[in-house]
């Protein structure tokens, strides 16, 4: 038997965290074979239904789940985790602008930053799902001592799991059958869904997106609808997207350790290292490609249109914002 991973999950009785916690333990995150350990960490308010969601994982005798256990502190959370999802995070209340939400959550990921770098193990890897993610990702980044900077993500693979269902549907194709299309920058209305490599690949033949799809459609609905879903499914459902961010997360982590299969890029927000003009340190999303169980690297030399270098460096220009707005808390 493999020696258990071990999963810490904040907020872990939320929405997200609901849809999450189930398939980790199933063992569709880190394999089918891997052993984890659920660390579910809530705010003390709310850790009662932590104990909760932790009965329901008792009672599904999932074959993988080697322990669960459950902490209102990010301390004791935290302890000895090789894989930490920062789900927690205040949502944005009603005429509460970005910024605002910025100001609020900031200070939760100076703690969280502190004691994963205190408490997990040292080559823990993170990722940062709760709103603002990019910049919530670059705070506890800023902490990191004893930790790697480079293992602090943030979440944009909900982003390109969008456009690739987008583009599968309009051509009536599974999913699987779009290859390669990714996101750069924040995970905000200013992302850049990137479809310059991807293909559709149908009966073994590969077909550039470009020439599959109007280029009046790709530039226009499909670009908008990527940007704009969170939003559209808030319209719809009442409530911000559950199940679709907690697969995410998991395909973020699955990819990340296990490979990313037929598919050769996948999009991670990652510390800038300078790559493509990106202020390094910024957490920004780039096409990546997984090299080995954990690592990760930036895909070079993609030629870069005009059109998409000038909205890249709109993004750019958002979180050199959203970094000077929190610069006390780094
Ligand atoms: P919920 O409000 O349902 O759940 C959040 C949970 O986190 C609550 O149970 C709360 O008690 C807990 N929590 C808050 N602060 C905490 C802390 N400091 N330590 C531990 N637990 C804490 O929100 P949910 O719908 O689950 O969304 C969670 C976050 O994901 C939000 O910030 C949301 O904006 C963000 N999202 C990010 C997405 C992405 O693509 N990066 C997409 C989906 C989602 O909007």
């Amino acid at each position: 038997m493999k020696k258990p991973i071990r999963v810490a999950i904040t907020g872990a009785a939320g929405n997200i965290g609901y849809s999450l916690v189930f398939p980790i333990a199933a063992g569709e995150m880190l394999g089918k074979d891997q052993p984890v350990i659920l660390q579910l960490v809530e705010l003390p308010m709310a850790v009662q239904a932590a104990h909760g969601v932790a009965l329901e994982l008792d009672d599904c005798a999932y074959p993988l789940l080697a322990g669960i256990e459950v902490a209102d502190n990010a301390a004791a959370g935290f302890k000895d985790a090789d894989v930490v999802m920062l789900v927690g995070a205040k949502p944005r209340g009603p005429g509460q602008t970005r910024a605002d939400l910025i100001r609020e959550n900031g200070p939760i990921f100076t703690g969280q930053g502190d004691a994963i770098d205190a408490n997990a193990a040292e080559d823990v890897k993170v990722i940062v799902v709760g709103n603002p993610c990019n910049t919530n990702a670059l705070i506890a980044a800023s902490r990191a001592r004893r930790t790697n900077k480079a293992n602090y993500t943030a979440m944009t693979r909900l982003d390109q799991n969008r456009a690739t269902g987008q583009l599968a549907k309009k051509l009536g194709l599974v999913p699987s059958a779009v290859k390669d299309v990714f996101i750069w920058g924040n995970h905000s209305d200013t992302m850049v869904p990137d479809v310059s490599r991807g293909y559709i690949l149908q009966n073994g033949e590969k077909a550039p997106v470009a020439s599959a799809f109007d280029a009046g459609w790709l530039a226009g609905d499909f670009d908008k609808t990527v940007r704009t879903r969170g939003k559209a499914i808030i319209d719809a459902r009442g409530k911000s997207s559950a199940a679709s961010a907690a697969q995410a997360a998991i395909d973020h982590i699955h990819d990340w350790y296990l490979g990313t299969g037929d598919a050769s890029v996948v999009s991670m927000a990652i510390p800038s290292d300078g790559s493509y003009g990106i202020p390094e340190g910024l957490v920004y999303s780039f096409p990546c490609r997984i090299t080995a169980p954990w690592k990760y690297e930036i895909v070079q030399g993609l030629e870069i249109a005009p059109a998409t270098q000038s909205r890249m460096d709109g993004s750019t220009q958002e979180l050199l914002s959203e970094r000077e707005a929190v610069k006390d808390l780094l």
